[in-house]
């Protein structure tokens, strides 16, 4: 994919980003969807090879699988109100269940009880309410028979030995894998993102002839966005074709932004739990706060990063209450303050004590945490500010002197919105 340098928001020139990328940094915040016959045991996405499930054992969940209540333009709905403007679906986990009607294998939902294409239906249902759609698809696949396992003992290869033991078949499952990957990008329209998981030990790049599968795909889809977990080095100077076009930290938000050998900022996704589980797992009810999401999702933008929070349908094809009422709070917040995050990135400026600040273009947003009882010091900008307000209802800061932030009853934060800044102060995103 040609580099080229991409002005930001702020219309300054930053480090060298696809252009496909824009969209990508600009939404900022994206729905995670793990769903599939795992929902049926409710006990985690790798539930078949934590308890070493034969394929006999996990068979009746196949045999069974009728989500009577899956009504994705409702997940689409739940998350617009969120804030969320992409989202990213399980096409096939693990476990090797398609959710979507492939022509290359019976393992499919189109035939179980459900009898349908659930992943035309979510694509479908996402796109009418204006959100762009990814796809999760892994390489890992514990159902192929070409997939060496051990036994009824589930788990990737782990070495060298094994591959070569298995070098035919797996180069079976290898042409599955990416004529699948061919089917996904060729009859569901524009796919923004493909998001694959994982590689793993010495099971990375061309183990999956990954160079030939992403340049199939630029041929299908030049813009498509692809994770990292092809493997490769995306902080080289020269990073592989299959790279990929952000990095995806997994249940932790980097200390600092994600940066290449050259120092230069490289976008990035951090995909967070709901509560501690990816894929439904009803005696999970350790959920996030609304203000842990809210405060997750800024300090993602601050540090130039997408959050990609992720929701567990259960076996019916409902999204668990708990998830539907944090999502519903967080999307309130984001009706008034969305706009300090979408667009936006790092402002070049220290952190603050009492919380981050985010920018795009002339308009610098102070997130305000800790409102504590002393005035607040907007170090280095005091003088330097035409207009200041808060965010939620547009009341006017004096920011000149000192601000008692304690006197505002917002928990938000405001915006400096200003012909000029400072011209210290300028935006890597
Ligand atoms: O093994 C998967 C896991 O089930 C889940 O899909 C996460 C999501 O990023 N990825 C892998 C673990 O890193």
């Amino acid at each position: 994919m040609e580099m080229a340098s991409m002005t930001t928001n702020t219309g300054a020139s930053t480090s060298p980003v696809a252009p496909h990328m824009k969209w990508f940094m600009d939404d900022r915040f994206g729905m995670f969807i793990h769903w599939g016959l795992y929902a049926i045991p409710a006990r985690g996405e790798w539930v078949r090879s934590l308890e070493k499930l034969s394929v006999a054992d996990y068979e009746p969940f196949f045999e069974e699988f009728n989500p009577i209540k899956y009504k994705p333009k409702e997940w689409a709905k739940a998350a617009k109100a969120a804030g969320m403007k992409y989202a990213v679906m399980t096409a096939k986990h693990h476990d090797g269940f398609c959710l979507f009607d492939s022509k290359l294998t019976d393992y499919k939902a189109t035939n179980t009880p459900a009898g349908r294409d659930l992943i035309r239906e979510y694509i479908e249902a996402f796109r009418s309410e204006g959100l762009r759609v990814g796809l999760y698809y892994s390489i890992i696949d514990w159902h192929h028979e070409d997939y060496p396992h051990f036994g009824d003992k589930i788990h990737p290869m782990r070495d060298n030995e094994d591959y070569r033991n298995h070098q035919i078949e797996f180069d079976r499952y290898l042409t599955y894998m990416h004529g699948q990957v061919k089917e996904l990008l060729t009859n569901y329209g524009t796919i923004d993102v493909m998001w694959f998981d994982f590689s793993y030990d010495d099971m990375t790049g061309e183990k999956w002839k990954a160079t030939e599968l992403v340049r199939m795909m630029r041929g299908l889809q030049p813009d498509i966005v692809i994770d990292n977990r092809l493997g490769g080095d995306k902080k080289s100077a020269e990073p592989e074709v299959y790279a990929g076009d952000f990095m995806s930290p997994e249940q932790l938000l980097p200390p600092e932004g994600v940066v290449n050998e050259a120092g230069e900022p490289l976008p990035w996704e951090a995909c967070i739990t709901l509560n501690d589980h990816w894929g439904y797992c009803a005696g999970d009810n350790n959920y996030k706060s609304p203000k842990t999401v809210i405060r997750g999702l800024v300090e993602c933008v601050s540090k130039g990063g997408n959050l990609l929070l992720n929701v567990g349908p259960n076996a019916k094809g409902e999204i668990p209450r708990q998830s539907l009422e944090i999502l519903a709070e967080v999307g309130q917040w984001m009706d008034d303050n969305g706009s300090s995050l979408y667009g936006c990135g790092p402002a070049k400026l220290e952190k603050p004590e009492w919380g981050r600040y985010t920018q795009n273009g002339n308009y610098l947003y102070a997130h305000i945490y800790d409102r504590g009882m002393g005035p607040i010091n907007f170090r280095g900008l005091n003088g330097k500010i035409k207009r200041a307000r808060l965010l939620a209802d547009g009341t006017e800061i004096k920011v000149e002197t000192p601000w008692n932030a304690w006197e505002y009853p917002h928990d938000a934060f405001i915006s400096f919105s200003g012909a000029s800044l400072p011209d210290e102060v300028n935006t890597v995103v």
